[in-house]
């Protein structure tokens, strides 16, 4: 196959394969290849360039006609490469290409504003204001890849245990979970808002649907300066009809499992991931500790909390010290917890509630619901909130709401954990926070 001319190569799908697909019995073969130059070496006979695409990098050598042209090309710029797969010196990689062909097809200026091999390191801030150049770092970009296999493997598993897919609104006229925290916005003369979660929602789609799960984005307008809160993140929400909260824990115990087995096989190279095999794999179930087992541990630790009060960020830490993979912590307070929490029967004072962590870091709640419409509507007063703002919620509840419960698992904060990455911003493409709303 020979070129005719530079449109030919640029634009009539050219390409013959991906760089993960060449390998040494193509020896011989001409191929076509399509990337990015991530590295450039000039020994001045021979021109070694690193061509890098979606799935790997290979050596292509120059000589001849093509050295001046080459030596050219500026660093992640993008090419096509014609040429022949022969037999390499290279340390690390038996094949590479003899260039017969090269086309640029778009010239990146010099200097860039990060190293996009990620070799000289730039501020995670720098980073994400060249993140589309940042993920030519093949480490930034395998986690964006791995995010995408844990979503198929999160939606496989909730498929297989009769759970439907569904998608409720995001822009919304009542806030789903009380008042605080709300992003709201003029909506044709009216108020209206982002949602916080699918809460509301997903509870009215039980009656008919039974089970259900969304994975979406929700808002929060938290002044939170961490690494763990974002203005919009991810969340995997459940809720099912006829169970309680033991019931989705167990749900949500085998998905976290099930995932990590699953992607610790597809990313075997991830240290972390196989730490988290070894250690889900080893220790049978996940540990559960109510609330007051938490208040007594803590207490024994010089941590001295009051029951009814929330577990402060330092008692958490202090929690995690000791119980440093995920575990769940059950049976709060039910002053803490949403009006559409489940308290006690036997026990008022405690809800049908949990958590589920990992070290210091919450990854889910959930609970049992409230599905008696006088009791909701008597919590909502409690809580301060008005019932007439929940109408359209409430009159569902008229409608045979059965016994129901779900959780909401923070997917960006998953998978932190999954990567063992410290920061929230690593594992979202666009992070939005108090900061930040470019690009
Ligand atoms: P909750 O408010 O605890 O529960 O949220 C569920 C999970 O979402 C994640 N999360 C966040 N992640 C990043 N940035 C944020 N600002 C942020 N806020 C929350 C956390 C948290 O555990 N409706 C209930 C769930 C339910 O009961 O079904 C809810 O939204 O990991």
């Amino acid at each position: 196959m020979s070129i005719k001319n530079r449109r030919d190569m640029l634009h009539n799908n050219q390409r013959s394969h991906y760089i993960g697909q060449l390998n040494e019995s193509l020896t011989g073969r001409r191929v076509f290849v399509a990337g990015w130059v991530e590295d450039i070496r000039d020994i001045g006979r021979l021109v070694f360039v690193i061509l890098r695409d979606s799935t790997g990098s290979i050596q292509a050598v120059a000589r001849g006609q093509h050295l001046n042209q080459v030596k050219e090309i500026s660093r992640q710029s993008s090419v096509v490469i014609g040429g022949s797969i022969r037999k390499s010196d290279a340390r690390d990689s038996p094949i590479e290409i003899g260039i017969e062909e090269i086309v640029v097809a778009s010239r990146a200026a010099y200097p860039l504003p990060i190293d996009g091999t990620g070799r000289v390191s730039s501020s995670m801030d720098k980073r994400i204001d060249s993140r589309a150049l940042d993920l030519r770092n093949p480490s930034v970009s395998g986690i964006f890849k791995l995010r995408g296999l844990v979503l198929s493997s999160i939606r496989e598993s909730l498929l297989t245990k009769g759970f439907l897919e569904v998608n409720t609104p995001k822009i919304i006229g009542t806030a789903s979970e009380g008042g605080a925290n709300l992003f709201g916005f003029d909506y044709f003369k009216r108020k209206a808002y982002l949602a916080q979660s699918p809460q509301l929602y997903k509870e009215e789609l039980i009656i008919s649907l039974d089970r259900v799960f969304e994975i979406g984005p929700y808002f929060r307008s938290e002044k939170s300066h961490t690494v763990r809160h974002l203005s919009e993140f991810t969340s995997v929400d459940i809720e099912a009809a006829f169970v309680d909260y033991e019931f989705t824990m167990s749900i949500l115990e085998g998905l976290v499992k099930g995932v990590v087995r699953k992607v610790s096989g597809a990313f075997s190279d991830l240290a972390p991931l196989r730490d988290l095999a070894l250690k889900l794999g080893s220790n049978g179930s996940i540990e559960k500790l109510t609330y007051k087992q938490c208040l007594e541990e803590l207490w024994n630790n010089g941590e001295k909390i009051e029951f009814g009060a929330d577990l402060t960020d330092s008692s958490l830490r202090l929690l995690g010290e000791r119980h440093t993979g995920f575990y769940f912590i059950t049976d709060w307070p039910t002053e803490l917890k949403p009006f559409y929490i489940q308290d006690k029967r036997q026990d008022p004072e405690l809800s049908e509630s949990f958590d589920l962590q990992y070290g210091y870091l919450e990854l889910a709640s959930g609970g049992t619901r409230l599905h008696d419409k006088e009791r909701l509507q008597a919590r909502l007063e409690q809580k301060g909130l008005r019932p007439e703002n929940f109408a359209d919620h409430l009159k569902v509840f008229d409608w045979g709401m059965p016994p129901h419960a779900g959780w909401g698992l923070g997917f960006d904060r998953f998978m932190m954990v999954l990567t063992d990455c410290q920061n929230i911003r690593e594992v979202v493409l666009f992070p939005r926070d108090v900061e930040r709303l470019h690009p």
